[in-house]
């Protein structure tokens, strides 16, 4: 019998999945499974079941590297770790005499999600005053939006679902993006009759299965949801009570929504206006209504409006009050850690610049706004993410990868599109092969995870790296001197929670709130305990002053025209995690190959048959995929399920080639699904 030990996904997922795995000797693992946790209750998805394939995985990089060839050439040779760490820390010195220590811009984003191995990176930032990174890959527009009206980054526990009597998923995929929470789904439709609707631009597995698929035009959301609440409150399916007494609501909101219809907000978002008062209905009439507010509707210019006019439903209901019912975006706030250890926040200079990392293109182009007026990037050290691939304006970030006056050290587990732009290249360990703390955003528990095998090769953890460096440097930090598990117990117990041990022998520490406090009955986050139909969006990011001042439809997403007449949602595929599972032959077999699903009329009308080679274009770039006609999306919008590698494209690029790097209100954000694009039979 192979040993079974316990760990916990790093991916960057809400689910954060609680795990069993296989031991088959020391240095390798078989299956993987989902342990019996509250809320990963046994499941994982189809890719970490099948980790063995990317752990084990020959194109793991091994040792480290110098690069030998031309800049991306991807031409390098091996090299010891001294001699990897003495020349990045002398380049990283150079770039600072040059240039001063904001010319260094360490890089970093959510490929794992251990406090420890993710965010350790900060504690070396600080330290040494190199540039800071506004984080916008992913969250700041749908934080931005949610925080907006309730004031405060938590939600009903996921485990109410099973109390609820509608879902309606908006915004998500989880069929793809988070299969637990299908799970539970599942399991309260079987068990209570609980009904599902979801909304989302075009039909994915998730909607397949939904009692109701409202099916928007992209980036037409709020209003949607303005008509949603113009009918609760026109048919007397609003909580007048719980308005009153929870929230700023007012006569003039009221009158402001009564002049937002179902029809009018047909004549926007495309979805029929019976099928707007249909769910409206179903909603106001439903109590304990769970309301799932994925990323997916935030990824464009207006996704904070629409993020939270979706967040004003359960206010206008009174969902909250009930068991099973509210709402929930991300349990992110809820843990009350304090991280000054692992990111070295007692070193922390908010004089120091930040740069947009969802403008690494601009930035290393050398956009003097972008650059915040100061020095040019100059020295970069990258962790965990894989912006030539993921980053908006991809072709800006690989002319700005390929300045033979910048210095790229890149620490990845694979030869990743960034990777190649490397001038030092350092092998990083898995999940596996390290330990790490993590917290999650669509569950409440804590977990700390040990190593199950030893590392790869050569193999290092991102803390030892940094550890590397900071000596080397002259870094001088208490975190650096701890190894990971002192670090992890160093920051439970500054925290006021039990050690790693304790957590990790009772399969994690649940920091869920209470029933009253999850469901916002002692108040909202703001100062007056109130939600907020008027936010005050100037105070939530530079970008705040023209935001429409209460939700209403905000028309600044990419406008089509004819030159592109169509709108593009890159939507993430089922095998892959973002840039991640790119690499696995299974995760390959399944995606086939990079598809555009179009309306079999746009189809007909651009004369492509089904199958056929197809190109997507605008102004930036043009790519080169195949077409499905597929009758689950409306006229005029594409859908590219993504991330290919850049190989898969016969161009050398990928998708983020098309989209654009303009920073969304109020506080950035990389808008990767509001798109206007042009399709041609190849
Ligand atoms: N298999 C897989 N799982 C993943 C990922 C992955 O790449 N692959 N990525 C992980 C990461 S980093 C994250 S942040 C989460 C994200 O997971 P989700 O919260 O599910 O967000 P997205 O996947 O960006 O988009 C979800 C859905 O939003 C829809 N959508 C796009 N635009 C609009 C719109 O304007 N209105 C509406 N109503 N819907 C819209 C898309 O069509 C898509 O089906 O998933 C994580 N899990
Ligand atoms: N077009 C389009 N683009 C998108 C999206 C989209 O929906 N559409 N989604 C966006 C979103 S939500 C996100 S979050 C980003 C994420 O995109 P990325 O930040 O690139 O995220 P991942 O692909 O999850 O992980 C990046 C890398 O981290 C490495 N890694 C994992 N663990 C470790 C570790 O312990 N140490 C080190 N050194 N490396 C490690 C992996 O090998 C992987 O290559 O992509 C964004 N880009
Ligand atoms: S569902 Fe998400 S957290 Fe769970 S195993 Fe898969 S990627 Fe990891
Ligand atoms: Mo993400």
């Amino acid at each position: 019998m192979p040993e079974i030990l316990p760990s916990v996904c790093p991916h960057d997922c809400p689910s954060t999945c609680a795990l069993r795995v296989e031991k088959l000797d020391a240095r390798t693992i078989g299956k993987v499974s989902g342990a019996e946790h509250p809320y990963t209750a046994g499941a994982v998805c189809a890719k970490v079941a099948r980790y063995a394939e990317r752990v084990h995985h020959p194109a793991r990089l091994a040792y480290p590297q110098r690069r030998v060839g031309g800049k991306g050439e991807g031409r390098f040779e091996r090299i010891g770790w001294d001699d990897a760490l003495d020349l990045t820390a002398e380049r990283l010195r150079a770039a600072m005499a040059r240039h001063g220590a904001e010319s260094v811009w360490p890089f970093f984003y959510a490929g794992t999600m251990g406090l420890v191995q993710r965010d350790g990176i900060e504690r070396l930032r600080h330290v040494m005053g190199w540039s800071r990174q506004h984080s916008t890959f992913c969250s700041a527009i749908a934080d931005a939006g949610w925080l907006a009206g309730t004031g405060a980054k938590h939600g009903v526990d996921a485990r109410e679902i099973h109390e609820a009597d509608l879902v309606v998923v908006w915004g998500g995929n989880p069929v793809h993006t988070q299969v637990n929470l299908m799970h539970h789904i599942t399991l309260a439709r079987r068990t209570r009759g609980t009904r599902l609707v979801v909304i989302d631009p075009y039909r994915t597995p998730t909607a397949a299965k939904a009692d109701l698929h409202l099916m928007p035009r992209p980036g037409t959301d709020a209003a949607l949801a303005c008509a949603v609440i113009h009918v609760l409150l026109a048919e007397n399916l609003a909580d007048r009570d719980y308005l009153a007494r929870f929230t700023d609501f007012s006569p003039a909101i009221e009158a402001h929504f009564a002049a937002r219809s179902p029809q009018w907000a047909e004549a926007i978002s495309g979805v029929p206006a019976g099928q707007i008062r249909e769910f409206a209905r179903l909603y106001g009439r439903t109590p304990r209504a769970y309301l799932r507010l994925g990323y997916g509707f935030t990824r464009s210019r207006n996704g904070a409006v629409s993020m939270h006019a979706a967040s004003c439903l359960p206010a206008v209901s009174g969902a909250w009050q009930h068991p099973g019912g509210g709402a929930l975006y991300s349990q992110g706030g809820i843990y009350g850690l304090d991280r000054t250890l692992i990111q070295g926040l007692d070193r922390l200079d908010r004089g120091v610049r930040a740069l947009d990392q969802s403008r690494i293109g601009a930035v290393l182009c050398g956009d003097a706004e972008a650059l915040a007026g100061g020095p040019p990037v100059s020295a970069m050290l990258i962790q965990n993410t894989n912006p030539a691939l993921v980053a908006p304006d991809s072709l800006a970030v690989r002319r700005g990868l390929m300045r033979e006056d910048l210095f790229l050290c890149v620490h990845e587990q694979f030869m990743t599109e960034t990777a190649r732009y490397a001038d030092v290249l350092l092998p990083a360990t898995t999940f596996l092969e390290h330990d790490d703390l993590y917290q999650a955003g669509g569950h409440t528990f804590l977990q700390v995870a040990r190593p199950v095998i030893e590392p790869y090769a050569e193999c290092w953890p991102n803390h030892a790296v940094l550890a590397g460096l900071a000596e080397r440097l002259g870094a001088d930090h208490p975190g650096f001197a701890l190894d990971t598990p002192a670090l992890i117990d160093a920051t439970l117990a500054a925290s006021g929670r039990p050690d790693a041990a304790t957590i990790h022998a009772a399969g994690g520490l649940d920091c869920a709130l209470d029933f009253r406090a999850a469901h916002f009955l002692d108040g909202f986050g703001h100062a007056d305990g109130r939600f907020r139909f008027a936010p005050d969006w100037a105070a939530l990011g530079p970008r705040g002053a023209d935001m429409p001042p209460l939700p209403d439809h905000w028309a600044v997403t990419d406008p089509t025209d004819r030159e592109h007449p169509f709108r593009l949602v890159t939507a993430p595929a089922r095998h892959f995690l973002n840039s991640s599972f790119t690499e696995t032959a299974s995760a390959q077999r399944h995606q086939r190959r990079p598809t555009a699903f179009v309306h079999p009329d746009d189809c007909a009308a651009l004369g492509i048959a089904d199958g056929a080679a197809l190109r997507i274009g605008n102004r930036r770039a043009s790519l080169s995929l195949h077409v499905q006609a597929f009758a689950g999306v409306q006229r005029g919008v594409v859908i590219v399920e993504s991330l290919w590698p850049a190989a898969a494209f016969p161009e050398g690029h990928g998708i983020n080639a098309l989209t654009s790097a303009e920073p969304a209100a109020p506080n950035g954000g990389a808008v990767f699904h509001d798109t206007a694009v042009w399709l041609r039979a190849a």
